[in-house]
């Protein structure tokens, strides 16, 4: 792991209509992000915040069933541009949101320094809708889907290119909700899932060293894409799509461990903290521990 890191905020709301996410930034560093991390012995630096634009008046156009497509792409452009230069100034990004559409900007600029960018989609959803499939209209439902190059031409050409992963590049950890459309593609595209059925059966320890070895022999740098509904509700409650029988924060410590030990991790990104949906900052905290673990906090 690169021993300088860039923290990049992005307060993004517009990729779903329950407000407070776009707070999810400062509620992670209110729980003690930089400290924890400088703790570990890095460098950090704090790039502030994207700055994210209004929504437009008409917001649901019901002829792409996109919400506030043009605040999305334009906020996910300047992120991608962001991301881009800390990774060309030698630095590892670790991007705060904010609602999941801000994935597309983060591969974005990710995606453009591999070849075979692998990615860990860590998440009670597949995020693999788009205007035709979604049944809310919400962007946050798609980022995985715009960035395999797959829906609105505006989305999956964020960073003036696409596509910025391969489908066999992909694996999903922590999916029990999922639409039919988004069925379909998984099993059209063969991108690997671990359900809850898969973590329930095999252990969090299997399906991880699953996924590293999948992943090691096929990428050259992998980016954690971490939603945190991807976690029980009961450990992570401050979310806006809560979807119960998730993954405990226990096991999630594990995975990011073991992440650590693995040294594949090359970006990541912590998404959908919604503080005014929270228990006393519960999920902030809870992102920040997973954050320090992923970074390779010793107990000892
Ligand atoms: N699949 C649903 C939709 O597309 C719900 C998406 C839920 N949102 C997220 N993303 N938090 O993981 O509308
Ligand atoms: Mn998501
Ligand atoms: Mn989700
Ligand atoms: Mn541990």
């Amino acid at each position: 792991m690169r021993n300088e890191i860039s923290i990049i905020g992005v307060p993004m709301d517009l990729g779903q209509t329950r407000r407070g996410v776009d707070m999810g930034p400062s509620a992670i560093r209110y729980a003690g992000v930089i400290e924890r991390i400088e703790g570990i012995g890095y460098t950090i630096y704090d790039e502030g915040d994207i700055e994210i634009g209004p929504a437009e008046r008409i917001h649901n156009d019901p002829e792409t069933n996109l919400k506030n497509l043009k605040a999305v792409a334009e906020g996910n452009e300047k992120l991608a541009g962001t991301v881009d230069r800390v990774i060309e100034e030698g630095r590892f990004p670790l991007v705060l949101g904010g609602d999941h559409s801000i994935a597309m900007g983060t591969l974005a600029g990710v995606s453009k320094h591999y070849d075979n960018l692998g990615v860990i989609w860590y998440d009670a959803h597949g995020d693999l809708n788009t205007g035709e499939t979604s049944p809310s209209g919400n962007i946050h439902g798609m980022p995985l889907a715009a960035s395999l190059g797959i829906g609105h031409p505006t989305l999956t050409n964020i960073g003036g290119y696409t596509p910025k992963v391969k489908p066999e590049n992909i694996v999903i950890i922590g999916a029990r909700s999922l639409d039919v459309g988004e069925r379909e593609l998984i099993k059209e595209r063969g991108i690997k899932v671990y359900t809850m059925h898969e973590v329930d059966r095999l252990g969090m320890t299997k399906v991880m060293e699953e996924a590293i070895t999948y992943l090691k022999g096929r990428t050259d740098g992998v980016h954690l894409s971490l939603d945190l509904d991807g976690l029980d509700p009961h450990d992570a409650p401050g979310v806006g799509t809560p979807v119960i029988g998730g993954i405990s924060y226990r096991e999630s410590h594990l995975a990011m461990e073991m992440l650590a030990e693995s040294g594949i991790i090359t970006s990541a990104e912590f998404v959908e903290v919604n503080p005014i949906l929270d228990e006393r900052n519960k999920t902030a905290t809870v992102a920040v521990a997973l954050m320090g673990s992923l970074l390779g906090e010793k107990l000892l």
